[in-house]
């Protein structure tokens, strides 16, 4: 790795990587295995000293006017304009994923941006009939507070917009602790957002957004406080479990949007070529490390022998290699515990008499200490086990099914519920699919594949996935209090429900 590289585009950022540095985290590249930065974790004390910054900035950004805190949103999304590609190639660097990726990335943040600006003059509450002459009511809805985010090396930096964008337009601040695989892309993302600040003056209270760098109990520590009123949490059902616990205890409010094990079927009158482009991108994008990765595919026996051995020459010449070669599809898994559990799948599915396709590791000439693999396909009798499990890699395992209701019961069969799709041509089968009978997922598509969402949608998925929602739709509902008023304008005060009482 060129670490001059990486220093010429953190210094166009406008970072100053001396802030930062230490030796308590580490920012690996996936890419070739070596040492992009070592930083400082914030104490304790600085941990606690963020959030109360966090906590007073909310005090006062409150106040100031949605539209103008849309503001401060747009010109975020102009600076993340202008420095695209810089941010994008830095999540390639520090997160493994192929430039167009890196690049997709940061569109997404740009999208949410946009979204939340428009967003910022729409935050609607209803008006409602009241059942009392001269009363009416109303609902409001106010800003929360401070807002704790909690994202995942897979998608650095766009989960961390998805929450922020909303939240400020919602009149919130923002903790947010990235993930220690990625920390120069928060650090990065951070600076960013520091430019938009100057260039939005004074209305903008220092703590609106505050980052926070270090490892697991970093994390803890700014979910068990109780000045954090909202934890967005992205990551493993593990770690959402832990989260939700503590902040039922404390009656907090969480977003969870944690595993996903994404199942597609291609139903007999599937459009092929689409669907096995759906299928590839799908599978294979960011080397199966998105929550929405297909993981599971349900082929009609009347087309598997056609559909599989096409997927299975397709996998074989995959362009893997250095994400950074612009001829590479599949880049490297994040690290070695990735490999190792992506291996250990491989062997479970194995004993459940799995073939598999493919799952070596592949070396990469000058990267020779990355993990790159070749994508695995395997081909299961049934749905096992196995398949029960999300492994954060490129595998998909592949069931030949007869029967729709088969297939549906089998796509809802396991504890994740983030995404899953159909290929069909049978408007019956795809509304099938959608209904209240179909699909218990969060995500639920036809006619494309599980991942790559685009931000207008609420994103988030049903039992182990969390239940949250994110992003698009009504998910700004989340990040804000609701408030019922009603109002008396008459002379007199009935009360509700009939009731007499007189004094
Ligand atoms: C994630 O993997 O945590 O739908 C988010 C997608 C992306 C977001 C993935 N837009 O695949």
């Amino acid at each position: 790795m060129d670490n001059s590289t990486l220093q010429t585009l953190l210094a166009g950022l406008g970072v100053q990587l001396n802030d930062y540095q230490g030796s308590d985290i580490f920012s690996i590249s996936p890419i070739d295995g070596k040492t992009l930065a070592s930083l400082r974790a914030d104490n304790a004390e600085e941990v606690q000293a963020r959030i109360a910054r966090a906590q007073s900035a909310f005090q006062h950004w409150r106040q100031v006017p949605a539209p103008r805190r849309g503001e401060l949103v747009r010109l975020f999304g102009e600076e993340l304009r202008t420095h695209k590609e810089a941010l994008g190639k830095i999540v390639t660097l520090e997160a493994g994923k192929i430039l167009q990726e890196g690049l997709g990335e940061v569109q997404e943040m740009i999208d949410i941006c946009d979204f939340a600006v428009g967003l910022s003059r729409q935050l609607y509450g209803l008006t409602i009939a009241s059942e009392r002459p001269g009363h009416r009511m109303m609902e409001q809805w106010h800003p929360i507070g401070v807002v704790g985010v909690i994202s995942a090396f897979n998608f650095p930096v766009a989960v961390w917009a998805w929450n922020a964008a909303l939240a400020f337009v919602c009149g919130n601040s923002v903790t947010w602790k990235p993930s220690e695989k990625t920390p120069l892309t928060a650090i990065a993302t951070h600076a960013l957002f520091m430019k938009a600040v100057a260039k939005f003056g004074n209305d903008a209270p220092a703590g609106l957004a505050e980052l926070i760098i270090g490892g697991r109990e970093t994390g803890a520590q700014m979910v068990e406080d109780k000045r954090v009123a909202l934890v967005s949490a992205t990551g493993s059902t593990r770690m959402g479990r832990q989260v939700a616990e503590v902040c039922a205890k404390r009656l907090t409010r969480t977003i969870l949007e944690l595993g996903g094990n994404n199942a597609m079927i291609v139903a007999p009158s599937a459009d092929l070529e689409m669907a096995v482009r759906g299928i590839t991108f799908s599978a294979v994008g960011t080397a199966g490390q998105r929550c929405t990765t297909l993981r599971r595919l349900f082929v009609h026996d009347s087309i598997y022998d056609t559909l599989v051995p096409r997927l299975k020459k397709i996998y074989a010449g995959l362009p893997i290699g250095n994400p950074r070669d612009k001829s590479t599809l599949v880049g490297p898994l994040i690290d070695s515990a990735s490999f190792d559990a992506m291996q250990t799948a491989l062997a479970a599915a194995k004993n459940e008499q799995g073939q598999v396709f493919g799952g070596e590791r592949t070396s990469v000439s000058g990267c020779e200490a990355g993990y790159y693999v070749r994508p695995a396909l395997v081909e299961m009798p049934t749905q096992t086990q196995a398949m029960h499990h999300e492994t954060f890699a490129p595998i998909m395992y592949i069931v030949r099914y007869t029967d729709l209701q088969q297939a549906i019961e089998w796509n809802n069969e396991v504890p994740q519920g983030l995404s899953s799709s159909i290929f069909t041509t049978d408007m019956r089968e795809a509304e099938r699919f959608v209904s209240a009978v179909g699909s218990d997922c969060g995500i639920a598509n036809v006619n494309i594949g599980p991942s790559g969402a685009e931000i207008g949608g609420a994103f988030g998925g049903e039992k182990d996935t969390g239940g949250g929602r994110e992003s698009g739709s009504d998910a700004w509902k989340a990040y804000m209090r609701r408030a019922t008023n009603t109002f008396n304008y008459s002379n007199a005060l009935p009360l509700a429900q009939g009731i007499s009482f007189d004094i």
